[in-house]
């Protein structure tokens, strides 16, 4: 019998993610460990509602890109078995257990600042955009990295439908903030909602998109259903999911991460193997699924893209 290896799979012939998505149980209440860490050991992604059982849902129509690494992908289960989302719990394992509370329809994205359009997005415009699949290295601070073929949009897209004002300097992003859906925000482990945020000029780069599905199908909750931010030069956390506001701003906007540790998370928090966290090294990372590790490459390599944004800056003090 011959036995295929999620590596030789096509996306389309997928079952065990559509038996898991089928799978999904109905969690009123989740119990979260007790191991919220002391702050000056706040690691994005070390710390420690009712949704709709849905089947998968494929996304038709995505066109592939020339952004798109050909590395072998992560396996779907470790992309949605280990994921960062403190919202349903600080532990690895806690958001694909626990995030089925979270609804995701009816949704909606609040466009509002500094712009000529303010408008709200119903998610379901959002899906009409041209969706691409973009297979991106996402690499956490925390040393360890996947390949993930994300489908999105690019955020200029929606940027230029809604005409930012020449005040615009700032773009931020902020995710749901509902105790009831989101257990974990019953703990004071970061402030609530989490927020992120990009530079005009990051956020128009066109590797930058909203995320809305994955392995074509839409995202599951655990990687931040419906829409969220992805940002492959950038650290994981950068990547904020679940998002209900995107707010155009004159000022550099406060983020989850800086706000709570601002000696070890800066504002632009590229992946950088030259400036190291400060209690450990970003020289190389662990990408799931391998033995060894690997270098970490400047601006987890895709410095052509992107090196030019940040000529002239300090990148050991602006981190
Ligand atoms: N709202 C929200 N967004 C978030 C996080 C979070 O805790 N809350 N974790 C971040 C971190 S630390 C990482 S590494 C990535 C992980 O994304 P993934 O679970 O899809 O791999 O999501 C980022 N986005
Ligand atoms: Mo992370």
């Amino acid at each position: 019998m011959l036995i295929k290896r999620p590596d030789d799979i096509k996306s389309g012939e997928i079952t065990d993610k559509e038996l898991y998505l089928n799978r999904r149980q109905f969690i009123r209440t989740a119990s979260l460990g007790a191991a919220g860490l002391g702050s000056g050991l706040l690691i994005p992604g070390l710390l420690g509602p009712l949704g709709e059982a849905r089947g998968a849902t494929k996304l038709t129509g995505t066109g592939k890109s020339a952004f798109s690494t050909d590395e072998p992908q992560t396996p779907l289960k470790d992309i949605t078995g280990y994921n960062n989302f403190y919202e349903f719990g600080t532990d690895k394992s806690d958001p694909k257990r626990y995030s089925d509370s979270l609804k995701t329809r009816p949704w909606t994205v609040v466009v509002e600042g500094e712009v000529n359009k303010p408008r709200t997005f119903d998610i379901d415009e959002m899906l009409k955009m041209p969706l691409e699949e973009r297979v991106y290295r996402l690499r956490c601070v925390e040393a360890w990295s996947m390949v993930v073929p994300w489908i999105g949009f690019e955020l200029s897209h929606l940027i230029k439908a809604v005409e930012p004002t020449a005040n615009a300097k700032y773009i931020q992003f902020v995710t749901l903030h509902d105790p009831e859906q989101m257990p974990g925000q019953r703990r004071g482990v970061l402030d609530w909602p989490y927020v992120e945020g990009l530079r005009m000029d990051e956020a128009m780069n066109p590797l930058t998109i909203l995320g809305v599905g994955l392995y074509g199908e839409v995202m599951p909750n655990q990687n931040g259903a419906p829409i969220r931010v992805v940002v492959p030069w950038k650290y994981g956390f950068k990547s904020i999911k679940s998002i209900v506001k995107i707010r155009f701003v004159e000022k550099e906007p406060p983020t989850a991460w800086n706000v709570a540790a601002p000696q070890e998370y800066g504002f632009y928090s590229n992946v950088n193997p030259t400036v190291n966290h400060p209690r450990w090294s970003q020289a190389s990372e662990r990408r799931i699924g391998d033995f060894f590790r690997r270098k970490t490459l400047m601006f987890n390599g895709y410095e052509e893209q992107v090196a030019h944004l940040y000529k002239g800056m300090d990148l050991t003090k602006l981190y």
